[in-house]
């Protein structure tokens, strides 16, 4: 063989060995290695719920040097799986973290094409996927204490109907949020009716103050708001009309003093940001699913914003108080 011959081998060869290498990264990647990315499934504005997960996820990336990309999907729901698939695919993403209860069967499927893809769910339950992490909250004890405020203070407005608006159905909002948020309201009283509408969306605040509209023509005196950007629309004709709003997921008394009359939330914020760190130390558990509630500090009710203490009565206050401290010590218990 000529030298030119072998000097030409060599460098096929060493081409072929170096083209090898560059792909192994995405095939063995370390699990502390890549940027992490955050889908969300909807967008950010006007729902608390993911905006908390972006920061949550972005303070973990910060305090660890580690690159977070925020994806945001929209409202076609269609469209998620295949944005989801296009992230698995491109290989950037150690880690793939979102949130809401219909992601967990969406990544699964993703995660069938794309088995070395990590994914951290919350808001949604799925056990047995080597590759999904998934952390839900005791939302029977979120809605029953939103249930029990919205009663209280139908009580002092006279009425015995409470509403719930929520942006569409899904297993756990007709499972565990209208049945957690119906027994809130009928341990303040029995006889209180829970009128309970869908949206159709996430994002028409026009309609929605059509709907709060028509609840309120039919007696409902207090609605809770599970509508995300449509929240608004609530909130304003609760306004117009000497209604009152709960909030969902985060503090909303800064929304309309006095209109939002309590805030059961949830710390996702806190949760995305220590299972994050979690995931960066090598040590989050794929495969399981968790549940976190009142004890664990993830899920709470909002009592000490000036704008409760203000606009909501001492009455009021006090008997959610009491009745929070027995969730807190055990004495009631809201378990699924
Ligand atoms: N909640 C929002 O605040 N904004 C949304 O855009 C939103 N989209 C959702 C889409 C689907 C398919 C499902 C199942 C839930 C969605 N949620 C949304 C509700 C959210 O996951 C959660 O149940 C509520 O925020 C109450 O905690």
């Amino acid at each position: 063989m000529s030298t030119r011959k072998k000097i030409i081998l060599c460098v096929i060869g060493a081409a072929l060995l170096f083209s090898c290498k560059a792909k192994r990264p995405s095939d063995t990647r370390s699990v502390t290695g890549g940027a992490i990315g955050v889908f969300i499934p909807g967008v950010m504005a006007g729902s608390a719920t993911y905006e908390m997960l972006a920061q949550g996820v972005e303070r973990a990336g910060k305090e660890k040097n580690v690159a977070v990309t925020v994806v945001e999907a929209g409202y076609n729901q269609a469209e998620w799986e295949t944005s989801l698939t296009s992230m698995a695919a491109s290989g950037g993403y150690s880690l793939i973290v979102s949130s809401n209860p219909s992601l967990p069967a969406i990544a699964a499927s993703v995660s069938a094409k794309f088995p070395h893809q990590k994914f951290l769910l919350l808001d949604g339950e799925l056990a047995g996927n080597a590759a999904i992490y998934t952390v839900r909250y005791n939302q029977t004890e979120q809605a029953y204490m939103a249930g029990y405020i919205a009663a209280l203070k139908a009580q002092e407005l006279g009425a015995a109907r409470v509403g719930l608006i929520a942006g569409q159905e899904y297993p756990a909002m007709n499972t565990v949020i209208v049945p957690g948020y119906t027994r809130g309201a009928h341990a303040v009283d029995p006889d209180v009716t829970v009128d309970f509408r869908v949206l159709g969306n996430w994002f028409d605040a026009g309609k929605a103050a059509e709907i709060a509209h028509d609840m309120i023509a039919n007696g409902v005196k207090v609605i809770l708001c599970i509508a995300g950007g449509a929240n608004e629309g609530i909130v304003q004709t609760a306004y117009e009309n000497n209604a009152a709003v709960v909030w969902f997921d985060t503090n909303g008394y800064a929304v309309r003093p006095g209109v939002v009359v309590g805030s059961a939330i949830i710390r996702q914020d806190k949760l995305a940001y220590e299972k994050t760190l979690l995931f960066l130390k090598d040590a989050l558990p794929f495969g399981s699913a968790d549940i976190v509630g009142v004890a664990e500090g993830y899920v709470d009710f909002v009592e000490d914003d000036p704008d409760y203490n203000t606009h909501v009565s001492r009455t009021i206050r006090e008997k959610q108080a009491a009745m929070i401290a027995r969730i807190r010590d055990g004495s009631l218990v809201l378990q699924e």
